[in-house]
């Protein structure tokens, strides 16, 4: 029996699927410079900020960028991103993740979002789902990014908890990593072959439940 007093979420593949909109733009990006950028490739992104993404992609194609072209091509993928996120609304909540955020607030367990996105407020906004957060930590609050603890350890913080009385919900890799490093729980969302570090693996937080929080 564990005494869990937080739940810290990432964004991206746990409350909604933005990974398809993250696509689109870059693939648009890619297009314009000549880059195959597949859907495959794609989920190498997830979870990954937006400079390591556009590296990433440039790695893929060959393709050599200064500073300054990286901050300009950064930017324009941001900029269709927006386009798309800005017209999201409730109906993209992935399921049972508005409910499962009800629960733990009404069990008296605190909530957080511990994202990579530096978009996150403008997602949460659109899609109703701000006022059950406690504390958002995001790309725009961090300098390390996942599988660096730093999100979620500034999100149990921001909390006052410590993290060992913390779980994190994640479905990538890195983000379950950085859970593990930093002293907490993690629950993956995804296949168990790909998250099989995390102390479970389910398929969506329609599946979680307090009794399966208490046994972590
Ligand atoms: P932005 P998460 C991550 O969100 C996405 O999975 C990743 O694909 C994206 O590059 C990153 O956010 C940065 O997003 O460009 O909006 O700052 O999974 O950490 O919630
Ligand atoms: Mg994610």
């Amino acid at each position: 029996m564990s005494t869990i007093k937080a739940c810290i979420f990432d964004l991206d593949g746990v409350i909604v699927d933005t990974a398809v909109y993250h696509y689109k733009a870059w693939k648009r990006l890619a297009d314009e410079l000549g880059i195959n950028f597949t859907e495959h490739d794609n989920e190498r992104l997830k979870g990954v900020s937006r400079v390591r993404s556009l590296e990433i992609i440039l790695e893929l194609g060959h393709v050599t960028k200064t500073p300054e072209e990286q901050q300009e091509l950064a930017t324009r993928k941001n900029d269709w991103y927006v386009e798309m996120i800005n017209r999201m609304t409730p109906a993209e909540i992935l399921p049972g993740a508005k409910e499962f955020l009800e629960t733990c607030r009404a069990a008296g367990i605190k909530t957080a979002l511990g994202s990579a996105s530096k978009n996150s407020s403008t997602i949460l906004n659109k899609i109703g789902l701000s006022h059950l957060f406690d504390t958002i930590v995001d790309g725009n609050h961090v300098s390390k990014a996942k599988p660096d603890p730093e999100v979620f350890l500034k999100g149990a913080e921001a909390l006052g908890v410590i993290p060992a009385e913390c779980v994190v919900f994640e479905d990538a890799i890195a983000g379950v990593e950085a859970a593990i490093i930093g002293g907490m729980k993690v629950v993956g969302i995804g296949l168990p072959e790909v998250l099989g570090e995390a102390n479970i693996v389910i398929s969506g937080l329609d599946k979680m439940s307090l009794e399966i929080l208490r046994e972590l």
